[in-house]
């Protein structure tokens, strides 16, 4: 095994350590945030069994191994709500894979925390092996006492106190950041910790990469046709065109362009009229993510963050990343509604 050859952060270490720029902190928040990392592990693990579990699935028909089985989104999500909702942080949370609010099991105590996940996004991509990723978004709760509202989950992203993701590639990161910059951890499997191996990640202001489902191109409006051709090098006046890169898991679209500079859009379609994304545990946390990592993020005509939420698994358009990029896809749209 390779030696390390720098100091060693844990995320604990360094949560602990941004905690004490703040005298009034009381650590809940720091804790939830480990919490979240220990999900990330347990789900970590399924994920690197994927093949083998479903192969194990398949070969025992006779076999009832309930909980083996489960597919890996449902296991996500189980595992995510049984770390988040057992530990005296939370009030009330909410998830992509249930339809209404979650909230915390009898007998627990109430938290301070709203929190809402997307347990296993882009999970269509397991079957292919391909990189899946956990989206999470903490807010701090509205009401003021007892259970969780859905008016403590539907507050706008800009009131979020901390947000992450989970990326399951080729190693699995996380990166969060809690209003003090935004911070990558890599998993060192052999230890089962989360190492600093990116503090402080900047986006460039101009991107390498465009990332969208170009399938979609004859169900766009013709501002996003436009921007799309600017990107393929058509509007060279108006900016440089871009290399095209596309997984179709948000969280590895978006890391990637987070780390190399590059701009992600699922716009609005014929089909999908209001986006796909959801915006509260989507487009939110990324928004939040992107924003202190100095991009930017908006649905074509307000900022992500801005945006009231008025349903637990409301759709946006979402068009995130380098601040030039953005800024450049906002005004041809713009330019182009306004042509009528
Ligand atoms: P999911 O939440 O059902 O996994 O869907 C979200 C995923 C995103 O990860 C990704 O950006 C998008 O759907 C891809 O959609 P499409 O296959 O239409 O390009
Ligand atoms: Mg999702």
């Amino acid at each position: 095994m390779a030696l390390y050859n720098g100091p060693l952060v844990t995320i604990e270490r360094f949560i602990l350590e941004q905690e004490r720029q703040f005298p009034d902190a009381t650590g809940e928040l720091s804790n939830l945030l480990y919490d979240f990392a220990l999900g990330a592990k347990i789900v970590a693990a399924a994920i690197r069994r994927a093949g083998l579990v479903d192969i194990l699935g398949s070969a025992g028909a006779t076999n009832v191994q309930g909980e083996d089985q489960k597919k890996l989104d449902v296991l996500a999500n189980e595992t995510l709500k049984n770390v988040m909702g057992h530990t005296g942080r939370v009030c009330v949370m909410a998830s992509e894979e249930d339809e209404e609010l979650i909230p915390v099991p009898p007998g627990w105590p109430q938290g301070k925390y709203a929190v809402l996940f997307d347990p296993l996004d882009g999970s269509s991509n397991i079957d292919v092996n391909a990189a899946v990723g956990t989206i999470f978004s903490i807010y701090r709760r509205n009401s003021m006492e007892g259970q969780g509202t859905l008016a403590d989950v539907l507050q706008a992203g800009a009131r979020q106190v901390a947000a992450g993701y989970v990326m399951y590639g080729s190693s699995v990161m996380l990166v969060y950041t809690a209003g003090q910059g935004v911070h990558g951890f890599t998993l060192d499997p052999t230890v089962g910790e989360f190492l600093l191996s990116h503090e402080n990640l900047r986006i460039p202001e101009v991107g390498m990469y465009y990332s969208v489902n170009e399938s979609n191109f004859a169900r766009w409006n013709r501002g996003t046709q436009k921007a799309v051709r600017g990107f393929h090098g058509d509007l060279p006046e108006r900016i440089e065109g871009k290399n095209s890169r596309y997984i179709g898991s948000l969280v590895a679209d978006f890391h990637r362009n987070l780390i190399a500079g590059g701009i992600f859009m699922y716009p609005a379609d014929t089909k999908n009229v209001n986006g796909k994304l959801r915006l509260t545990y989507e487009a939110n946390p990324m928004a939040f993510i992107v924003e202190h990592a100095g991009g930017a993020a908006t649905d074509g005509r307000r900022r992500i963050l801005d945006i009231q939420p008025e349903a637990l698994h409301q759709r946006t358009a979402l068009v995130i990343g380098s601040i030039r990029d953005v800024e450049f896809v906002a005004q041809i749209m713009a330019e182009t509604e306004a042509e009528g």
